[in-house]
C-alpha cells in the first residue's frame, strides 16, 4: 500500500493541475477560447532557421498571420506591460511567447521575461512556441521555469520533404542547407517533444499545410505525434507571404485543411479555432486588444527604444 505523499499521489496532483490549466488555455481548449484571454510577450526577435514561407521582416509565420509586425520588448518592459494588462483584462489566464522570431533562439530574453512575471504570478499559465531546433537543449530549463504548454511546428518527418520547406538552419555555429539541415531540425524536434511529453508538459503541434509538398505526408506526421503523446495538432493553411520564397505559392484552401483535420482527428484532437495571432496579441482569441496597449509603448514608456517602431528587421543568428 502506498502512503500519503507517495510518488503516485504527486503524479495525480500534477496531472490534475495540468488539466485545470489546460481548461483555462484558450488555444488548447475550444471551450476556453471565448472565456479566457492570452497575452503574448514579443521578446524574442531572433530566429535560427529559415522557412521558405517566412518573410523575416515580419512575425514568425509558424504562429502568426504573414505580414504582421510586432514591436520588441525587453524582459523588464514585458513585465511592466503584463502588470498593466492584468489590471485591465479580467479574463487573462495565459502568458505566451510566440516570437516575433523563435522563443528558444532568444532563450535569455524568453527565460527572464517568464521568470520576472512568474515570481509574482504563479497562477498564470505559461506557454511558448518554437520551431524546435533548440528543444533538446532547453527542454529541462523550460520545465524548471514552470512553462506547462509548448507548441512545436513540425511540418514533416522526412528530410527530403524538409529540404523543400527550410532554406537553411543555423545550429551550434554551423550553417546547414538541404536535407542535412532538415535532418538536424527534425531529429531535434522529435527528441525535444519526447523530453517534454515524458515529463507531463502539454504539447501542441503546428503544421503548415503546403499543397504538393507535405500535404500527403501530414497524416503520417500526426500519427507520429500521437505516439509521442502530444495533446492536440493545429493544421494551418499556407498564406503566402510577400517577399518569401513561397510568395507565389497557392494559398491552401480551407476546404482541404478541414478535410485533413477530419482525417487526422481519428488520431489526435484537432485545433480548429486558431487565429494565427500576432507576436504581441492580447485578449480573447477573437478580439485582439494589442493596439490598446501599444499606444503607450509607442510613446517610449514600455518599449525597448533600440527596436521601437514599425518594420524591424528580424536579426538572424550567424
Ligand atoms: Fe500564444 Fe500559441 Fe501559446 Fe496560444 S497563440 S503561444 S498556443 S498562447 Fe493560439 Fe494564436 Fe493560434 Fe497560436 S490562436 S496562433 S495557436
Ligand atoms: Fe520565420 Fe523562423 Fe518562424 Fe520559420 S521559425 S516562420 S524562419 S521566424
Amino acid at each position: 500500500m502506498e502512503c500519503p505523499g507517495s510518488t503516485s499521489d504527486t503524479k495525480v496532483e500534477k496531472a490534475t493541475t495540468m488539466l485545470e490549466k489546460t481548461q483555462k488555455h484558450p488555444c488548447y481548449s475550444f471551450d476556453a477560447h471565448q472565456k479566457f484571454a492570452r497575452m503574448h510577450l514579443p521578446v524574442a526577435p531572433y530566429c535560427n532557421i529559415s522557412c521558405n514561407y517566412c518573410n523575416r521582416k515580419f512575425d514568425c509565420v509558424n504562429e502568426s498571420r504573414p505580414g504582421v509586425t510586432s514591436e520588441i520588448l525587453t524582459p523588464q518592459a514585458a513585465k511592466k506591460k503584463f502588470d498593466r494588462v492584468r489590471e485591465q483584462v479580467a479574463q487573462l489566464s495565459v502568458v505566451g511567447i510566440a516570437g516575433p522570431g523563435d522563443a528558444l533562439a532568444d532563450w535569455e530574453n524568453t527565460r527572464e521575461s517568464i521568470r520576472l512575471i512568474r515570481a509574482e504570478n504563479p497562477q498564470v499559465v505559461f506557454c511558448l512556441s518554437t520551431n524546435g531546433l533548440l528543444l533538446p537543449e532547453y527542454a529541462q530549463q523550460i520545465i524548471n521555469l514552470g512553462v506547462t504548454h509548448v507548441t512545436v511546428t513540425v511540418n514533416c518527418l522526412d528530410s527530403a520533404i524538409g529540404a523543400k520547406i527550410y532554406k537553411h538552419i543555423n545550429f551550434k555555429g554551423q550553417h546547414y542547407t538541404g536535407e542535412a539541415g532538415a535532418k538536424i531540425l527534425i531529429e531535434n524536434q522529435l527528441a525535444g517533444i519526447a523530453l517534454l511529453t515524458s515529463q507531463g508538459i502539454i504539447v501542441k503541434i503546428n503544421i503548415v499545410m503546403l499543397k504538393g509538398i507535405n500535404d500527403q505526408h501530414i497524416p503520417e506526421v500526426v500519427k507520429k505525434m500521437k505516439e509521442f503523446g502530444v495533446f492536440i495538432t493545429n493544421i494551418m493553411p499556407l498564406i503566402p507571404a510577400p517577399g518569401s520564397v513561397f510568395e507565389n505559392f497557392p494559398q491552401t484552401r480551407m476546404e482541404d485543411v478541414n478535410d485533413m483535420r477530419n482525417l487526422c482527428e481519428l488520431d489526435v484532437m484537432q485545433m480548429r479555432h486558431c487565429k494565427q495571432c500576432r507576436a504581441d496579441a492580447i485578449g480573447l482569441l477573437g478580439e485582439d486588444r494589442s493596439q490598446e496597449f501599444r499606444d503607450k509603448e509607442s510613446q517610449g514608456e514600455y518599449c525597448d527604444s533600440s527596436t521601437q517602431g514599425l518594420g524591424f528587421i528580424r536579426r538572424q543568428l550567424a
